[in-house]
């Protein structure tokens, strides 16, 4: 066991930090470290925390973190910065976060730059969660903004995720449309203190009622393997978890203690029905396929010529190769094509 990987596992901050920065720079000690601490994952609750910019999830957060603290349980927070520069927020709730949770030994904060592509920043970000898992942090909250897709699918890659809705900050309908009303575990309407608010609660209880409520079966999608369809029911407890809506006041911490216990809720929901570890198998599933495709493509492109490539493209432009059989066509010029195929490559070259 090297000396990163042990003092990890020990506790020591400043290794943990040395090795976030050597995912973030997806150093070859990265992997290895990654590796060596694998078995020493898988206990944390993983919290995403995901909304519109402003809604307050940096806020959120830290009222979360906080509430957490005080009832002893160590805290990972992984802030995802969003990649527009147009969003002051972030700056300011990580401001404020600093000052406020700095210097407590039970909290771990690392922010993630939106660098590269966003694949490689959900990667960054999971390998980060693992990294604090391994450090024993219990509870991990991951902070995204939903402004994209990708980002979106970085706070879903947790067991419980949180959308955070606030009153006035642009059309609720906006939100429901990008599907971030289905992804939520539970709702959050922030800001409550606005006199706007009931009016974005009635309307987001409306939603819920009339369908985006419905059972969480987003686990069986099969990245790999074919989906499976849920054919026994659940062996214990409902299978099927509501969305609960949430109001909370993120800057006085009016009700913080009530969404804590909604979210351990969840957390004993997936834990009695088996959800965790059918969250844990198609996550793990959906990595597997994600490096994969990643490093299958990466060695295609080093055996394939940079002249062939361009070959191809010019016979796609010109209509004399089709998509599909130029993507034959050049697994078969590979060595990632079946023996047979190697053979005959290797005679016609
Ligand atoms: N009135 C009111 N303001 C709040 C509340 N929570 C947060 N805010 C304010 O809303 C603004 C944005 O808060 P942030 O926590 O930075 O929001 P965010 O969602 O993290 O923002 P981005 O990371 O930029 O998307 C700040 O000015 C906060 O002080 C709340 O419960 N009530
Ligand atoms: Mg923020």
């Amino acid at each position: 066991m090297t000396d990163l990987v042990s003092s990890v596992l020990s506790g020591n901050r400043r290794a943990l930090a040395r090795l976030l920065t050597h995912i973030q720079n997806e150093t070859d000690e990265a992997g290895r470290a990654l590796a060596a601490l694998y078995p020493h994952t898988g206990r944390a609750h993983l919290i995403g925390v995901t909304g519109a910019p402003g809604t307050g999830k940096s806020t959120l957060v830290n009222a979360l973190a906080r509430a957490y603290r005080q009832q002893g349980r160590t805290v990972g927070i992984i802030a995802v910065d969003p990649s527009s520069p147009f969003s002051g927020g972030a700056v300011l709730g990580d401001r404020i976060r600093m000052q406020d949770l700095s210097g407590d030994p039970g909290v771990f904060i690392r922010s993630m730059a939106t660098r590269g592509s966003l694949g490689g920043l959900a990667r960054a970000t999971g390998d980060s969660v693992r990294a604090l898992d391994a450090g024993g942090f219990e509870v991990i909250l991951i902070e995204t903004v939903g402004a994209g897709q990708g980002e979106v699918d970085i706070a879903h890659a947790a067991h419980t995720t949180l959308v955070v809705e606030a009153p006035g900050l642009g059309d609720d309908i906006q939100a429901i449309k990008a599907g971030i009303l289905e992804i939520a575990d539970i709702l959050v309407v922030n800001k409550a203190d606005r006199p706007d608010a009931p009016q974005t609660v009635h309307a987001l209880r409306a939603m819920l009622d009339l369908g985006a409520r419905g059972p969480h079966d987003r686990w069986q999608a099969g990245a790999l393997l074919p989906a499976q369809t849920p054919s026994t029911p659940q062996a214990s407890g409902p299978a099927r978890w509501d969305t609960p809506l949430a109001q909370t006041v993120a800057l006085d911490g009016t009700g913080i203690p009530e969404l804590v216990t909604l979210i351990d809720r969840h957390h004993d929901f997936l834990r009695e029905t088996g959800q965790w570890k059918r969250w844990e198998r198609t996550r793990l599933e959906q990595e597997l396929a994600g490096r994969l495709q990643d490093a299958l493509l990466a060695r295609l492109l080093k055996e394939t010529p940079h002249a062939t490539i361009q070959f191809v493209l010019d016979q796609l432009v010109s209509r004399q190769l089709d998509p599909g059989s130029a993507v034959t066509h050049l697994l078969n010029n590979s060595h990632l094509s079946s023996s047979r195929y190697d053979q005959a490559g290797a005679s016609s070259s």
